[in-house]
């Protein structure tokens, strides 16, 4: 493992619409980059402060086909679950229970449950013929349904959409061309290809298409991200969902996104660049200029207070530190933006199966000084 750490070049534009936004400064972010060898994807777990990646066969016997537990703070690998033949695209449901793994050579995907450790059957993706998870959603009402994009072997990307409960493939009829998929409320699934946009309503038992669009913005490999019931897409773009209407574009915006919606800031990298806009106005913030260009970031995450991380295709997962971010809200447990009763539940539930969920002050132990935290978080809140 090679890491490096180094302080970014910032640049400051005075281009914003409220006092607030115009404090807003990437001047003290410092990057460390960490090559983790065969990792082909990486998500952030806030419940747990972890991030996950999917590694590939590539490193060999006894860690290759795994799944990867890192430390932000540290980006030391913590342990390997062996997960299957080529696990690529990762998908963590609201709730913290379920991690998704696509798993591209064995042509199906699998849950891995965080709680129980347990993990799940293989589940084959045919659409009829052998196919490869191109995009996942997951249902918000239910972390064991899936909705998938299936790239199939036969022919290329056509976003057909199969969906999933824990017994196998549900009997829905499929919609196509969606290849990029986001959840931006519990029931409201919006899908892009190429430069169609749809708006779809899952029930748990039906897929049913209300209303699509297109020209509203394209490219073969846009995708699309929600945040606080808004669509974000990679190229700058940002709609609105319930009339597939376009609110506005970032002004020079591209590359991996991550919205804070609570901060009223966006934020995008490529190759080299990270920026940061603002939602009202969309002009950019402040900016910095990486030391150490290369491949283009897949994943722009919250890695925690102050703290984004980001994936690149070349297997680097790189941590920026010293940014706005809110801390995660971690007193939501159930993930789904309300604080309320069913995040007590959620609690006590935790508390009881010693779920490193519920373990608020991180020391491995279960007790009242978990209690404490949690009612302290419930009365405040999250921004
Ligand atoms: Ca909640
Ligand atoms: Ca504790």
């Amino acid at each position: 493992m090679i890491s490096f750490k180094y302080n970014a070049v910032a640049i400051f534009i005075m281009i914003c619409s409220s006092v607030a936004n115009c404090q807003v400064s990437l001047d003290n972010a410092v990057v460390t980059e960490t090559h983790i060898e065969g990792s082909r994807d990486a998500v952030y777990d806030r419940s747990r402060n972890l991030i996950y990646a999917s590694i590939s066969s590539s490193i060999g016997f006894p860690n290759g086909n795994s799944l990867a537990f890192i430390d932000p703070e540290t980006m030391s690998i913590l342990k390997y679950v062996h997960i299957g033949s080529e696990p690529y695209k990762l998908k963590l449901s609201s709730d913290s229970s379920l991690v998704y793994v696509s798993l591209s050579g064995a042509y199906s995907f699998r849950r891995y449950n965080l709680i129980s450790g347990e993990v799940g059957d293989l589940q084959a993706l045919f659409e009829p013929d052998p196919s490869q998870a191109e995009d996942l959603a997951i249902y918000p009402n239910n972390s064991e349904i899936v909705i998938v994009s299936l790239n199939s072997v036969s022919s290329s990307g056509n976003g057909h959409l199969n969906v999933y409960d824990i017994e196998g493939q549900m009997p829905i009829d499929s919609i196509r061309q969606s290849n990029s998929l986001a959840f931006v409320d519990q029931t409201t699934l919006i899908t892009y290809n190429s430069n169609r946009i749809r708006r779809l309503i899952f029930n748990g038992v039906d897929l049913i298409e209300e209303q699509s669009a297109s020209g509203l913005f394209s490219g073969w490999s846009t995708r699309i991200e929600a945040a606080a019931g808004l669509i974000y897409s990679t190229t700058g773009a940002v709609l609105e969902p319930s009339t597939l209407t376009l609110l506005g574009t970032f002004a020079g915006a591209n590359g991996a996104v991550e919205p804070v919606p609570s901060l009223g800031i966006t934020y995008f990298m490529d190759s080299s660049t990270l920026k940061v806009f603002d939602n009202k106005s969309f002009e950019e913030l402040d900016r910095i200029e990486l030391t150490e260009p290369s491949n283009s970031p897949r994943e722009l995450f919250a890695a925690g207070t102050n703290r984004l991380g980001y994936f690149r295709s070349n297997g680097v997962i790189g941590i920026i530190e010293g940014i706005p971010v809110p801390a995660p809200c971690r007193v939501d447990l159930t993930g789904d933006g309300d604080i309320d009763y069913f995040d007590v539940f959620a609690f006590i539930t935790a508390m009881v199966n010693q779920d490193s969920v519920a373990d608020f002050n991180y020391d491995g132990q279960w007790d009242f000084h978990d209690v404490s935290a949690f009612l302290q978080s419930f009365a405040v809140g999250c921004q």
